[in-house]
Formats: structure tokens, sequence, C-alpha cells
């Protein structure tokens, strides 16, 4: 089971594309496609409520294995760029550069624009991002692409298999009420294996739970694997206590405050002590005060685009996380809003 986002330009033809490829299901400040052919299947995430809003951005993606990056032929607008930088701070590792509207254009505009985007890209997690061409209109492409989507789908089957015996992990996007059943949680299971009768905890709330029944694309299953999407009818939880974001573990770890190892995009203005910031872990946000920026030992007032800091950071939500989270960092007032990235 495949995830894909596609993100990037203004009106380069996402959506279109989304809809081109598979069917409309749900819809949020994501909407998604699902596809099938044989046991084969791809669910494309289109995070419409961006950019008006970060959050569905680093939802969708979050939710993905692959990140489609649409550049029309009039090339990367600022939004497409601030995708980049997200990615980057995401360290996301799977995707496609995809030219889009190849109808609108000829053969050496796009190899110039490959060109171009090659270099832009040189050094940032987009470096070795294979580049294809499509057209929702004459359908050129199309196909290669979804093969192509496929072809990386089984290296990423390989790496979740690897994922099997971590501790099980589920990222929850939509939670509701169904009459008769009870509390229905949809999500993935970033890690681990999910099984009928698991107990479980829902974080940060610390609620436990049980799994009560498994779907998978509608399917009745017992256990749904790392990678897997999935819907869960939960027990001894009801569904207002628990929301987007939310993870089923067994641990994690709660707090209101961090500190945090970062290191601040290049493309970023920087902050200082005392900045309101929002930091994103899976699809939890909150939003933190700076509280001290330490740079090599020593106590700074500035934190500058490019550098590695050490920071603290107050916040008045509690959220949970583990050990090997990535925190993303972002200002909301700035133009380009992702600013960097930290560990623990
Ligand atoms: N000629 C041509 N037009 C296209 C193609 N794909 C999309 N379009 C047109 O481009 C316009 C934008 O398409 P959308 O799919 O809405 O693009 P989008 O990237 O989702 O746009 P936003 O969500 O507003 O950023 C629409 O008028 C589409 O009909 C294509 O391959 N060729
Ligand atoms: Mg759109």
């Amino acid at each position: 089971m495949t995830k894909i986002t596609i993100i990037g330009s203004q009106q380069s033809g996402k959506t279109t594309l989304a809809a081109k490829m598979g069917k409309k299901g749900n819809v949020s400040d994501f909407t998604m496609y699902d596809f099938a052919k044989g046991d084969k299947i791809m669910t494309i995430i289109d995070p419409t409520g961006y950019p008006d809003s970060v959050k569905p951005l680093i939802a969708s993606l979050t939710l993905s294995d692959i990140a489609i990056l649409c550049v029309p032929p009039t090339g990367l607008d600022a939004y497409a760029g601030e995708c980049i930088v997200c990615l980057e701070c995401m360290g996301y590792k799977h995707g496609l550069v995809l030219l889009t509207k190849s109808d609108t254009t000829y053969p050496q505009a796009t190899d110039e624009l490959k060109t171009k985007l090659q270099n832009i890209t040189k050094g940032t997690a987009l470096e070795h991002w294979e580049y294809m061409t499509v057209s929702t209109k004459t359908f050129e492409g199309m196909e290669e692409l979804k093969e192509k989507i496929f072809t990386m789908g089984e290296t990423i089957d390989e790496e979740n298999k690897k994922k099997a015996t971590l501790p099980t992990r589920v990222i929850i996007d939509q939670t509701f009420n169904v009459t008769g059943i009870g509390c229905v949680v949809l999500g993935v299971v970033m890690q681990g294996t999910v099984n009928a009768k698991d107990k479980m905890t829902a974080y940060p709330t610390s609620k436990p739970l049980e799994i009560r029944s498994i779907q998978m694309h509608d399917v009745d299953v017992r256990t749904a694997p790392s990678g897997a999407r999935v819907g869960l009818a939960l027990k001894g939880i009801q569904s207002k206590d628990i929301d987007r974001g939310h993870v089923l573990s067994l641990d994690e770890i709660i707090s209101e405050n961090l500190k945090i190892k970062c290191r601040l995009s290049p493309f970023s203005k920087g902050f200082n002590t005392g900045s309101v910031l929002h930091v994103f872990v899976g699809l939890q946000s909150s939003p933190m005060r700076v509280s001290s920026i330490e740079k090599k030992g020593n106590i700074v007032e500035k934190a500058s685009a490019g550098d590695e800091y050490v920071l603290e950071l107050t916040g008045m939500k509690e959220i949970s996380y583990s050990q090997q989270d990535r925190f993303i960092l972002t200002d909301l007032d700035e133009k380009q809003r992702f600013i960097g990235y930290g560990s623990l």
C-alpha cells in the first residue's frame, strides 16, 4: 500500500492529477483519493488546505511515503519553494519531481526547466529524485507515473517490513463515532504491527483502549502491518477523547516543554529569544516560546539561518513523541514559514 502526497506550484495541476489517479474519498483540509489494481493499492493525498495553513502539508507528508512535487512549465513559485524547504526540514526520503502540463510546452523548454530545477535542488533532500513529465489532458506520462510509483512502493514495502518488529505506533488523522460500533479512527501504522484485541494507549491524553477490529481499504483484517492505512474500531474510549494527531502506542514521552538540538534552514530568517514558533511533531503542533538559545555551549540571543543550536522551548499544551521523532519548526508570520528541524 503506497501513500503519496501531491504538492508544488499553485495551479500546476495537482488536484486534476489526484482526481485522474484515484477515486475521491475523504475530504477535510486534505483530500484523499484511492486507486487499486489487483493487490496494489495507492492512496493519493491532495493537501488542499495548503498554502493557507502549513498543517495539512505536514500532515499529508507525514501520512505518506512519497512526495510528488509538481512544477508547471512556468516554473517554481514561492509555495513550491516553501514545499522544498518543508521536504528538506522533514528529511523526506522518497519523491519525484513532476513536470506537469506537458501539452502546453515543448521538449526543449522541459529539458531547460529540469536542468534549472536540478541546480536549485542540489544538496537538498530532492537532489537524487527522478524527473517525470505528464499531461492530464493528453494523458502523456500518466501510465509511466503509476508504474514508477508502484516500483517505488516495492522499495517502501521492504523498508516497512524492517519496521515490523518495532514497538507499534499508529498516527490518527480522523476520528468519528459510528452508531452501533462506537469510536472509529483512521490512521497510518507508522511502525510495528496492529492486531485485533491489542491493548494500547492514546497519547498525549494517556487514555487506555483496546483494538476491537481493523479494516484495511474496507476489508476486515486481524492484523495490519507497518505502513498500512487502517480504520480501527476502538473499545474503552469515546470519539470525543481522541483527535487528529493522537498516537496509539504503548509508550510515548509527554511534555509541554522541549529541549531539542536543531538546525535552521538556510532559507529561514532566524529568530530571537522570546520568539513564538509553531512546533510540529507528527500531526501534532504546539505554539512554543523560545526560552533559551545555546550555540556550542554558549547562550546567545539570536538563532541564524543555516546554524545549529540547542533550544529550550516553553509550551502550554501537552504533546507526545518518542526518542527518534523529528520536530519541525515554523514561524507562521513569515512568508517562507519553515525554519528548521530538531530532535531530542
Ligand atoms: N493544458 C493543461 N491544463 C491542465 C493540466 N492539468 C491541469 N490543467 C488545468 O490547470 C488548471 C489548474 O488545475 P488544478 O488541478 O486545479 O491545479 P492545482 O495545482 O490543484 O491548483 P491549486 O490547488 O489552485 O494550486 C485547471 O484549469 C486545469 O484544468 C494539463 O495537464 N494540461
Ligand atoms: Mg488544487
